[in-house]
């Protein structure tokens, strides 16, 4: 296995957070990974179809970022990897689920199924199949915000839209070329690459001349930092700061946050290409044992506190299930609704 690369050190003795606010943050991971586990339950009993690519591993960092967010105010884009940022932006476990089994009552009315989570109301603006697809939405809907304010006068108008991806859709076009725009008009949008090592089967050092991304922030000078992606402390400080940036009207970022996922690309994939050694040094930094560890021993909550909350999520997510296998499938004569054509 070749070396690690390293983790960027984070000194969790500046951190400033309360009980209240620190226990949002592992309530959100935890519902993250075992929504993701129920996910993968329902899926082999074949109540979903198609592609489904699970989450596990990365939580720290959709928590880190969307939970700093203003809730329900702020644009998050997403990939085809979205369940777990759904749940973050607060669209409801119920509406997931419903969505993954093909219901009406789905976030997407059923129509979408796991690649494709949608929420207005929570300002959720998609989950998007095409590797990088995302990237020029984000950016979109940060130029509208910039536009309502400058051009239209609008004082209200500054929210902030953070867009996630991997790292093989750092290789693409879209990501350069959006990058530059960005920072040419200083949109308030923060691209969040999670950078999990691996593209399905394609490892990212063989497949990008410069593997350190957040580097190519500096060509089109923006601001870049590198981030432990299993660590949501140090998730939260990088977004706390990228998102003062843009809602200063300061311009964009580019985060890098190291990560893994646990489990296969998609749970379609055996997932034999990765070394034994590398899985198992990143198990080792599991980020919501990592984070109930700090919790504990800084004395700031008790085993029993974070125990009491993973009860509460485990109901939440039965009751995603019942209210999913109980919805009713969209109606064939609203087949041709919803099309925008
Ligand atoms: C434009 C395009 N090309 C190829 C694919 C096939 N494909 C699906 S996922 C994927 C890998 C993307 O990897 P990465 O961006 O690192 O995200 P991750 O799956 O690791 O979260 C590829 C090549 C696609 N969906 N879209
Ligand atoms: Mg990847």
């Amino acid at each position: 296995m070749a070396e690690e690369r390293t983790l960027p050190k984070f000194d969790h003795s500046t951190v400033k957070i309360s009980k209240e606010e620190s226990l949002v943050y592992y309530e959100d991971m935890v519902l993250g990974r075992l929504f993701e586990d129920k996910c993968a339950e329902m899926y082999y009993r074949g109540k979903m179809f198609g592609f489904v690519h699970l989450y596990n591993g990365q939580e720290a960092v959709s928590s880190g970022i969307v939970k700093s967010l203003r809730a329900n105010e702020d644009y998050v884009c997403s990939t085809y990897r979205d369940h777990v940022h759904a749940l973050s932006s607060n669209v409801p476990a119920r509406e997931v689920m419903a969505e993954l089994f093909g219901k009406s009552t789905g976030c997407s009315k059923g129509r979408g199924g796991s690649m494709h989570m949608f929420s207005a109301e929570h300002k959720l603006l998609g989950g998007y199949a095409f590797v990088a697809e995302g990237i020029p939405v984000a950016t979109g809907a940060a130029y509208q915000t910039m536009y309502r304010r400058k051009a239209l006068g609008d004082e209200s108008s500054d929210q902030v839209t953070v867009c996630f991806f991997g790292d093989g859709a750092s290789n693409n076009g879209q990501f350069f070329e959006c990058l530059n725009m960005a920072a040419l008009w200083k949109l308030p949008v923060i691209y969040v690459v999670e950078n999990n090592k691996w593209a399905i089967g394609m490892a990212h050092d063989r497949a990008t001349s410069q593997p350190e991304i957040y580097k190519k922030a500096s060509v089109f000078n923006m601001e870049g930092y590198e981030v432990d992606g299993m660590d949501v402390l140090a998730v939260r400080d990088v977004a706390q700061k990228a998102i003062a940036r843009a809602r200063a009207g300061e311009g964009p970022t580019l985060i890098e946050a190291l990560t893994y996922r646990f489990r296969g690309h998609s749970l379609a994939d055996p997932d034999e290409l990765r070394d034994a050694k590398e899985k198992e040094f990143w198990n080792a930094r599991d980020p919501i044992k990592k984070f109930a560890q700090y919790l504990t021993e800084n004395n700031i909550v008790t085993q029993a506190e974070l125990d009491a909350i993973d009860k509460k999520v485990m109901e939440t997510i039965e009751d995603a299930v019942k209210f999913a296998e109980e919805s009713p499938e969209p109606d064939p004569s609203e087949l041709y609704d919803y099309i925008f054509a």
